[in-house]
């Protein structure tokens, strides 16, 4: 048998301290990455499809397969949609920090899927609307009582997923309700804010009907930066029910700010476009124009 023979291909479904879980077939194998991925600044990550070679039972990771895109925090490869979770209270929903994450997804190439949970403690007042209205698919459920639960499983379908949003908006609870045979920790938020920690601590992707769908830790801080998105001009791209009123404004480099006959202003003014949605560009906008253009090409 030559080398060769020896190869085969999988999909990394968890990724720690060093080594990958790597699924193929039916099977999931510990595999080592080779050596020389550090030199080359390559990271194998949970979706990753690799190929690996078996010395016995044990693996090494030999090459990572071109990824579709990327999301650093937290670290996950070929993403097909992101589900971005929010809670009615506890903590509540923020909606700078869920538009944060939609123009990260616009910018790398994932659809976002809003969701917002624990439909059982209260409403979500204009949120909901609002992400119908920008034309991003949107879900108000409750993994306490299982409402709205199986519209969200209809989207994971074939796709590779992951839940994402704030420690102790129900993540993990969520997973539980639309995974069988799977029973992720969940934690009380009080408990969890208390002591400042995360239930969930690492990336796993579970398989579900023709995908993968992945838990991950909650997060509270995410730059945009962190994800080359650096440049303003390019943050108008990312809120696509803007893109129909380009051309329109007054002024051809109008930013869409608070300059005077602005399309964009008037589609808001008019409720074509979410209040919410305008008041996240204008407060992204700020910090990236904080960004100095020689800092933009270092990048
Ligand atoms: N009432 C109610 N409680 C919920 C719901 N979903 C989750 N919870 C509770 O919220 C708390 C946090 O849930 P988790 O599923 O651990 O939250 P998580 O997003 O996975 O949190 P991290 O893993 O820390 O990021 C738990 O006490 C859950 O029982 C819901 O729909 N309704
Ligand atoms: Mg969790
Ligand atoms: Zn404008």
């Amino acid at each position: 048998m030559s080398l060769n023979d020896n190869k085969l291909n999988g999909i990394i479904i968890r990724s720690i301290a060093g080594f990958c879980y790597v699924e193929a077939g039916d099977k999931v194998y510990e595999c080592k990455p080779r050596g020389s991925f550090r030199k080359e600044g390559i990271s194998p990550s949970a979706g990753d499809r690799v190929e690996f070679t078996l010395s016995g039972s044990k693996g090494t990771v030999e090459a990572v397969f071109e990824r579709k895109n990327f999301l650093l925090r937290p670290p996950l490869a070929n993403l097909d949609k992101l589900f971005i979770v929010s809670a009615a209270v506890i903590p509540q929903a923020n909606p700078l920090l869920i538009d944060r994450m939609t123009a990260i997804c616009e910018h790398i190439g994932v659809e976002p899927v809003i969701v917002f949970n624990k439909s059982d403690l209260g409403d979500f007042g204009i949120l909901p609307e609002a992400y119908r209205t920008a034309g991003y698919k949107t879900f108000v459920v409750s993994a306490e009582t299982g409402e709205g639960t199986e519209e969200i499983k209809k989207e994971l379908d074939g796709c590779i997923s992951a839940f994402c949003g704030n420690s102790g908006v129900g993540k993990s609870s969520l997973l539980n309700r639309l995974l069988e045979g799977v029973k992720l920790s969940t934690g009380e938020v009080s408990e969890k804010l208390g002591r400042g920690k995360h239930t969930t601590r690492t990336v796993e992707l579970f398989k579900v009907s023709g995908g993968y769908v992945a838990d991950t830790p909650g997060f509270s801080t995410l730059e945009l930066t962190d994800f080359m998105l650096n440049d303003k001009d390019e943050l108008k791209f990312c809120f696509p029910e803007f893109s129909e009123h380009f051309g329109e404004c007054r002024f051809n480099s109008c930013t869409h700010v608070n300059e005077p006959d602005c399309s964009v202003i008037n589609a808001v003014k008019c409720g074509e476009i979410a209040k919410t949605r305008h008041e996240s560009y204008v407060s992204m906008f700020e910090d990236l124009k904080k960004i100095k253009s020689w800092e933009i090409n270092k990048k």
